[in-house]
């Protein structure tokens, strides 16, 4: 067996587009939306589809993404695609005004390329997270899912590290009209930096990033003091950290922002590059470390977003999700994985869900410098502007 949850059954929903298995950011981009369809594919491999409310919902409309940007910036990914971004006519597509919202012509060597059907894209995405929200406001379910969502980089007015629309914002807004507060977790390698700024203004909402910091790891920002008065928490980490470590820290911040916080409901962005062997981030966590955050959240029993994020080796991010969907339900599931015949993937992991790596980042957080962040976040937590 190999999830890491208690048994506890939930109501759990699932939300998944097969529109977005074809969509692509470009030859060598290294963000692959088809890594959803393998993780969709592993999940109904494992009978796990069974256990769930599936949920059939219409992507995001443009009135709903101009609630979380502004009206011009949703205007312009409406009208952007390849072809109208060549015409350099000073028009929708102008090339300057691309570089001012943050996206750039499809040439292979930037974060937001322009792409086909990209608005379709941001559009299901998002109306993936946002019905998942409504699942929640409706008490029809207490965890609901989407792994093609959180894109925690976009901004109000322009794209940024392969994200464009901002689905959290947009399901966190749907979640206050019901919940009084609301508890944003981000365990992404990266700092879930537009969440936060998106919600900096507001006490309802507390966003907690868990990230890589430093030697100029994007996107910069996420120091442990820099959201001091605000109601936001940054635990920054060096390379390498692995599980015990980052339970070290995850479990007991956590356990003290329930306390402080009183969340009605909690997202986890489930961000699958903070695992070992990611091809962008250096943390080292195994999918038990990286699933231990879905279930330590879980145990506290308040309604649950669980939402996809970064990961770059894909096949690990495949893993990573369909094994946080089990812990989801409650679900113990083999390590074997069933119907692997033709599944080529799978090959150099042995078919198995679970992976080792033979070489793998140094380690250069230390015991002292463990004690420390926790140290400060405890304290940062009691001064916390509420
Ligand atoms: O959190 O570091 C940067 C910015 C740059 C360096 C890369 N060049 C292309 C642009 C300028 C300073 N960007 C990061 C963005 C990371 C976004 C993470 C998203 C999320 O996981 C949530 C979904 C970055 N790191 C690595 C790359 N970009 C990157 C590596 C390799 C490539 C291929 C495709 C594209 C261009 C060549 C690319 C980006
Ligand atoms: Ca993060
Ligand atoms: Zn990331």
């Amino acid at each position: 067996s190999s999830s890491c949850g208690d048994d506890k059954k939930r109501r759990v929903c699932y939300y998944y587009d097969p529109g977005i298995s074809t969509v692509d950011y470009g030859e060598g981009h290294v963000m692959v939306p088809h890594r959803v369809t393998m993780a969709h594919n592993l999940v109904a491999a494992y009978g796990l589809l069974r256990d769930m409310r599936r949920l059939r919902t219409a992507p995001a409309t443009e009135a709903e993404l101009a609630e979380v940007h502004d009206g011009d910036y949703v205007a312009l990914l409406r009208d952007l695609t390849p072809d109208t971004y060549r015409r350099d006519d000073g028009g929708i597509g102008d090339r300057a005004r691309g570089r001012e919202i943050g996206v750039a012509g499809n040439n292979g060597c930037v974060d937001n390329p322009v792409f086909d059907h990209l608005w379709d894209y941001c559009r299901r995405y998002s109306g993936g997270s946002l019905a998942a929200a409504r699942a929640l406001v409706s008490g029809d379910s207490d965890i609901a899912i989407n792994w093609s969502g959180g894109m925690h980089h976009a901004c109000r007015g322009n794209a940024k590290g392969f994200c464009y629309v901002n689905d959290i914002v947009l399901a966190i807004r749907e979640l206050l009209g019901h919940f009084r507060r609301v508890l944003y977790v981000d365990i992404d390698v990266h700092h879930g930096d537009g969440v936060e700024q998106a919600f900096e203004a507001s006490n309802r909402v507390m966003t907690v990033s868990f990230h890589q910091y430093g030697g100029g790891f994007f996107p910069k920002s996420g120091n442990i003091n820099d959201a001091g008065d605000k109601c936001s928490l940054n635990v920054p980490l060096r390379q390498g950290i692995g599980d015990e470590e980052y339970r070290g820290l995850f479990e007991p911040i956590m356990a003290r922002v329930m306390e402080v916080f009183q969340p009605e409901a909690v997202v986890l962005q489930c961000g699958a590059d903070s695992l070992s062997g990611d091809r962008l981030g250096e943390l080292n966590l195994t999918l038990n470390g990286h699933a231990n955050c879905v279930s330590f959240l879980r145990s506290f029993n308040l309604p649950l977003l669980l939402l996809g994020g970064g990961g770059y080796t894909i096949n690990h991010v495949a893993s990573c999700w369909c094994n946080e969907t089990a812990v989801a339900i409650g679900k113990q599931i083999p390590d074997d994985i069933p119907k692997h015949g033709t599944d080529l993937f799978y090959l150099n992991q042995n078919y198995k869900l679970h992976y080792t790596l033979s070489n793998s980042h140094n380690n250069h957080n230390t015991a002292k410098s463990i004690d420390d962040i926790r140290q400060k976040a405890l304290k940062n937590l009691s001064t916390l502007k509420l």
